[in-house]
């Protein structure tokens, strides 16, 4: 539609003045600039209703004023590049979790409104448990399901809402009862439980329907912006892709077939009270002390430490499997948390079982770390080649890179950061194993950097290590680390 164009009509909503605008919701993206250059279409099939819902939502969004505090959790399914469409916060939840995920964005910011919008699927099949949790929970989220009784990103296999006799891949002569049991009524489920505020299933099979639709949308984010708790709106969609119809006859088929399944209405709607139905106020809170008491840990030694870090470590381990990345990780880790500083460690394995890359991300800091990741790390130590070529150009101006020059062959191309090119394989073969050449290079960050000391490494290997009889052989391996920096710092 033409931007720009005048408002054509008014209507009243809960006695709210809403314009019908005959222009793109500011709150989808102008372009939807795909990963494929020149793709700036929807990639959504002709005649699919996930389009439809989409402008609904974004409309709602803009009608709120709420864009800037919206969190967007799309699912798995074709609805997985939502953040293509939307210009709002997003994030890409694992299949099914998404109601997991907003309950925690919910929770843990007061302001934000979080939508979770998933597909039959996502949420009726390999989610089932985490939607029926959180709306028992009565988390304060609006759930927009998506129900087009098929699995339509994987080319239509059976979903739990498939109707009895729908044809589908993996069912060719037509759901049976006998064979699959009966289709799944979600808003029903839903409707069983206590805390929940508001239910409704609607319809896109026809205009009527869809503006029904799109009051179901306003309603259930105006009760989020009130903090009126939990709201989920089914939405009859369809797939005309996988229905294996045009775009017209799917409309049909909606209304003549899955409506009668799934009666269109509201379920409930308990939002006309001032409070959400879960008191949250009465929520029992573990403070932090309490959390420290129970993990053991004495909160004057977090914080105490005689090491001073002139800037947060954040370093990437990368390499092959079988090079003792992950367990250098944990042990710098470990020595971290001797030093009696804050530290992450996060493992990051390739596809492969064995010889693929692999790498650690390790966060050292005298503050509390708010996220494991380490996208731009000021420490790099890369094992091999593969991991150099990966990450070198991801460590910050003035950072350092240690590179294992054993299994490297070339220098760090970085002249504003600092290199070390450590022949740490052959060392550690002259010393009698392979497998220590990640102890050389951790020896040479811990002089380095001041991160940790040599005696905290000296006391923490013999713990880290299961095999007794190798605790030696590392202990020489700081050695050779030591020795070669004396040798070659300039
Ligand atoms: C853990 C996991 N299991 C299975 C899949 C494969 N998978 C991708 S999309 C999908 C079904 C999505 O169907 P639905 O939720 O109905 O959404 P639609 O595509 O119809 O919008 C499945 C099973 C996956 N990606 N991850
Ligand atoms: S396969 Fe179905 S649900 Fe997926 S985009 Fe196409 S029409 Fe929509």
């Amino acid at each position: 539609m033409l931007a720009g164009v005048k408002p054509s009509c008014f209507f009243m909503e809960n006695k709210e003045m809403h314009t019908i605008k005959h222009q793109k919701a500011r709150s989808l993206y102008p372009t939807f600039e795909r990963k494929a250059p020149g793709a700036e279409v929807s990639h959504y099939c002709p005649g699919c209703g996930h389009g439809t819902v989409h402008n609904l939502i974004a409309e709602a969004i803009d009608d709120l004023g709420i864009q800037d505090r919206v969190v967007f959790c799309s699912p798995v399914g074709c609805s997985v590049f939502a953040y293509y469409y939307f210009d709002v916060g997003n994030i890409q939840c694992a299949h099914g979790r998404a109601p997991a995920v907003a309950s925690a964005i919910r929770r843990t910011h007061d302001d934000a409104i979080v939508i979770s919008y998933q597909g039959d699927g996502d949420l009726a099949g390999i989610g089932m448990s985490q939607i029926v949790h959180a709306a028992n929970r009565g988390e304060n989220i609006t759930v927009f399901f998506i129900n087009n009784a098929i699995y339509g990103m994987t080319g239509g296999q059976m979903a739990p809402t498939t109707i009895l006799n729908q044809k589908t891949v993996t069912t060719p002569s037509g759901r049976h009862a006998a064979n699959e049991g009966f289709p799944i009524g979600i808003s029903e489920i839903i409707n069983s439980l206590h805390a929940p505020v508001f239910v409704e299933r609607v319809s896109l099979a026809t205009a009527p329907k869809v503006m029904k639709a799109r009051m179901a949308i306003r309603k259930a984010l105006r009760n989020q912006v009130d903090k009126k708790g939990f709201s989920l709106v089914e939405i009859l969609s369809p797939c005309p892709v996988n229905w294996k119809m045009t775009a017209v006859e799917s409309r049909r088929w909606l209304e003549e077939n899955l409506e009668p399944v799934f009666p269109v209405g509201n379920l409930r709607d308990l939002a006309k009270g001032p409070f959400d139905r879960v008191d949250r106020k009465k929520a029992g809170r573990v403070s932090d002390r309490k959390i420290l008491e129970i993990l053991g840990v004495d909160e004057k030694e977090v914080h105490t430490s005689s090491i001073h870090l002139k800037e947060e470590q954040n370093v990437k381990i990368a390499g092959f499997g079988g090079q003792g990345v992950l367990s250098t990780g944990i042990l710098l880790a470990n020595c971290a948390i001797a030093e009696g500083l804050q530290t992450t460690w996060l493992p990051s394995y390739g596809a492969e079982m064995r010889g693929g890359t692999a790498n650690a991300s390790v966060n050292i800091s005298h503050e509390a770390i708010g996220s494991p990741i380490v996208s731009f790390p000021n420490v790099l130590m890369a094992m091999n080649l593969p991991s150099l070529d990966a990450f070198e150009d991801t460590v910050r101006p003035g950072g350092c890179i240690l590179v294992n020059s054993s299994m490297v062959p070339r220098q760090v191309r970085r002249t504003d950061v600092a290199a070390y090119h450590i022949p740490a394989t052959d060392m550690a073969n002259n010393i009698g194993s392979p497998q220590i050449a990640n102890v050389i290079l951790l020896t040479v960050y811990a002089l380095v950097s001041g991160a940790i000391t040599l005696e905290t490494l000296q006391k923490v290997i013999p713990l880290s290590i299961k095999r007794k009889n190798l605790v030696n052989i590392n202990m020489k391996a700081i050695e050779a680390g030591i020795a070669w920096l004396e040798e070659n710092r300039k």
